[in-house]
């Protein structure tokens, strides 16, 4: 159901006080471009999202899915000598992982086309180490085919993962010849099937059989990347269009800007201080727009092994995870690993669906659904409270609160409070920093018919603001914790 937005908007605050707040380039939840200066400024100042990376957003849910020679050794990373023999999937079918992904609400899957191994699931002319060399489908097999047929068939985007790194390569060290394979690569998977949304790389970087570190020509990869798909996007630690959120355990910062200084990390597997906070928080005076991903996987491994059948995330854990990942203005990227037959195991299916139906559950009646913003006052030091009369006394557990940021990202503080009839019955609910895309705040169940958002802090001219109000079903954080 499409729910018309409840912003803070112009129609809801006296023109004095938009004045004074400088929010006077809020008109009808636009920004007028004048009240800013030329587009070029707004441009410097505000960096703001490509039309892709907020697609990229607004899925909120996308699937890993890491399979090769490691789900038949029983690895995590394989060491490059693995015989493409033993690469047999007895049922491989890629659909059942699609369909999987759909029903549970995932609008993409990412699906590893090489590991660090270098054992490339699709047929590469430019080394033996494929699945041209193992038994699946009689050595005719092409599992990124098969892979990106299903995405289509059931209406999900298509992302690839391809390890710079690659134990198997003889030119791995030889950084010019190894540049030039690894391109060769990129090229095959970006021009042999088709559309691809996501290109994922990987930052991690070895020595090649020379003894030599590996230089990654990074520059020359995203360029030849933005060529041949320029709707997709690029993660890696360093962007250029997706960072990474500095952990894998699932869980993005609290304060946490799509704005980024591109210094702070300044390629892909960049070490150092400062560098996890970076891509944890994001920069409020950052100069490029790049929202993070949490890559997480629902067994302890990122590959399939039977011996973590009983070592699932429960239903619990993951909306503890959609909660501190969508929740907190990032993507939340879950690895589900096919088996050693080649289909997404029943225990895992049967989480993500619950999953879905478990998030659902929470946000079933959005309680300020059809309320506008009332009595926006400024409440000295320049902060804005709005308020929202739901009517009647409802009981809420979840505020889901959205930034609109198609021109940027504005608030740096706010906090939420319930009204009782007199000005003495405010309760502060829940503080925050950053809003974003999507910021979830849990919290214990309250009884109120008002419901205020006090805004501390901006950046920035603010762009508009909605506030929906739940009760949800289940207390957030039932899940083992992080
Ligand atoms: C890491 C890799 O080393 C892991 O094997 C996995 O692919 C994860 C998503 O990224 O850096």
């Amino acid at each position: 159901m499409t729910r018309p937005p409840r912003f803070l908007t112009r129609e809801t605050i006296s023109r004095r006080e938009f004045a004074r707040l400088g929010l006077s380039g809020l008109v009808a939840g636009r920004l007028s471009v004048d009240a800013l200066g030329d587009a070029a400024s707004v441009q410097t100042r505000r960096p703001v999202p490509t039309p892709a990376q907020l697609e990229w957003q607004r899925d909120e849910l996308a699937l890993f899915l890491h399979f090769g020679v490691n789900t038949f050794t029983d690895r995590e990373w394989g060491d490059g000598k693995e015989d493409p023999g033993i690469f047999a999937p007895s049922a491989l079918d890629a659909r059942q992982w699609a369909r999987a992904a759909r029903a549970a609400g995932f609008r993409m899957m990412i699906l590893t086309a090489k590991h660090h191994d270098g054992f490339c699931l699709w047929p590469s002319a430019v080394t033996k180490h494929t699945v041209a060399a193992s038994p699946f489908r009689g050595g005719n097999g092409d599992v990124v085919r098969e892979f990106v047929d299903a995405c289509r068939a059931e209406g999900l985007k298509a992302g690839l993962y391809c390890s710079p790194w690659d134990r198997n390569s003889p030119v791995y060290g030889d950084s010019p010849r190894y540049n030039d394979f690894f391109c060769d690569q990129l090229t095959e998977l970006l021009t042999r099937y088709g559309r691809i949304d996501e290109v994922w790389f990987d930052g991690a970087n070895g020595e090649g059989p020379n003894g030599r570190k590996q230089v990654y020509d990074w520059p020359r990869f995203w360029a030849l990347v933005r060529r041949l798909q320029p709707n997709a996007v690029m993660f890696s630690d360093a962007g250029p269009d997706i960072r990474w959120i500095g952990n894998e355990r699932g869980s993005a910062g609290e304060t946490n800007w799509s704005t980024m200084d591109p210094n702070a990390v300044p390629y892909p597997g960049a070490d150092g201080a400062g560098i996890i906070a970076a891509l944890q928080n994001g920069d409020p005076n950052g100069t490029a727009w790049r929202p993070g991903e949490t890559d997480v996987s629902i067994r302890p491994g990122w590959f399939y092994h039977p011996a973590e059948d009983a070592k699932v995330k429960t239903v619990d854990d993951l909306v503890d995870l959609y909660f501190t990942s969508v929740g907190r203005n990032s993507k939340l990227l879950l690895n589900v690993p096919p088996t050693r037959a080649g289909l997404l195991h029943d225990v895992d299916v049967a989480r993500v669906t619950g999953m879905r139906q478990a998030v659902s559950a929470q946000f079933q009646e959005n309680f300020a659904e059809g309320r506008a913003w009332t009595e926006c006052t400024t409440t000295g030091g320049g902060t804005l409270a709005c308020q929202i009369d739901l009517g009647r006394e409802r009981t809420i557990s979840i505020v889901d609160l959205r930034e609109e940021i198609t021109a940027g990202q504005s608030v740096s503080s706010y906090r939420i409070e319930a009204h009782g009839s007199s000005p003495n019955h405010r309760l502060v609910l829940a503080k925050g920093t950053t809003i974003g895309y999507r910021r979830l705040h849990s919290i214990a169940p309250v009884r109120a018919r008002s419901f205020a958002l006090v805004i501390e802090s901006l950046e920035r001219p603010p762009r508009p603001v909605e506030m929906r109000v739940y009760n949800g079903l289940r207390p957030i954080g039932a899940g083992r914790g992080r």
